[in-house]
């Protein structure tokens, strides 16, 4: 079929659209950039998903776009074990997948998720409830049939050791290229319940949780799995400093809806426990 002149007209203006974008990107470290750009021409010339003050290695700009999210100073403490913050909701499960399982969960995850990009530079792939955070929106995507089957051993082993019922599986992907990192964060109270997982993957990396008085910096390796409770979830931020992904890593994040969004949504819960719905690739 012909292409009519409406047609080749988008192309065009895609073509040159996307010419500027690259030539754009190539200004990023070039002293020949335009000292005018404006914050607004900026926005638009950005092929990234950061929003607000978030910043990755495509987006920042010391004039334009500085990284400006407040962390404060604060003194680290390494944990002597991974007991010392369990009565603050700190928790390690070391090995909570084999090394084998590790090896073929990674491999599954990047033969067959298609992550989209975030922000920060992480990549995502999220199976669960989309959650308007603000308005306090809550439903399931009408594309949503369940979750990998791939994943069904990690979410039974979750039912078993911590009586935990997955509503959302969230694979995050960090690549050091990128600048990828996850800043200083609480998990939204409204939405999710009161257990944060996170099982870490395909490289080391240390998760930075910080209270009024100090930092507490928890190295996680291959297969651990970190779960964040009590104060630990409600009170302590958590992060990945980019400086901490020094190779690429996946990560996957897994939640229940809150009590108070359970009674409010039965019926999404009865789609995510009635039985747990998964899919096969
Ligand atoms: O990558 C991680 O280990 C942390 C991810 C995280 O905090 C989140 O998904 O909310
Ligand atoms: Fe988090
Ligand atoms: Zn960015």
């Amino acid at each position: 079929m012909e292409p009519n002149k409406n047609t080749t007209k988008i192309i065009a203006g895609a073509a040159i659209i996307g010419l500027g974008i690259a030539a754009c990107n190539h200004f990023l470290d070039d002293p020949r950039k335009p000292k005018t750009t404006s914050k607004t021409v900026w926005k638009n010339i950005k092929t990234c998903a950061c929003k607000g003050r978030r910043t990755c290695a495509l987006c920042i700009n010391p004039e334009i776009n500085p990284d400006t999210v407040a962390r404060p100073v604060l003194p680290t403490i390494i944990p002597k074990n991974d007991e010392e913050f369990l009565d603050q909701g700190v928790q390690v499960f070391r090995n909570f997948i084999t090394t084998e399982e590790h090896d073929k969960l990674v491999k599954l995850i990047l033969q067959n998720e298609k992550f989209v990009d975030s922000q920060s530079g992480r990549k995502k792939v999220d199976y669960g409830p989309r959650v308007n955070f603000r308005q306090k929106k809550i439903k399931l995507p009408p594309t949503f049939i369940g979750f990998p089957s791939y994943t069904k051993f990690i979410i039974d082993r979750l039912y078993e050791k911590c009586n935990f019922k997955t509503h959302e599986v969230l694979f995050l992907e960090y690549e050091p290229e990128r600048g990828a990192h996850i800043d200083p964060h609480l998990d939204d109270k409204w939405a999710w319940g009161e257990q944060i997982i996170n099982l870490n993957l395909l490289s080391s990396t240390v998760l930075t949780l910080a209270n009024s008085k100090n930092e507490i910096a928890v190295t996680l390796n291959c297969g651990d799995l970190m779960v964040l409770t009590k104060e630990a979830r409600h009170v302590w931020t958590h992060e990945i400093k980019q400086e901490h992904i020094t190779e690429h890593r996946l990560c996957i994040t897994v939640r229940d809806i809150s009590k108070e969004v359970q009674e409010l949504r039965p019926d999404i819960v009865k789609q995510l426990e009635d039985p747990t719905p998964y899919f096969d690739l």
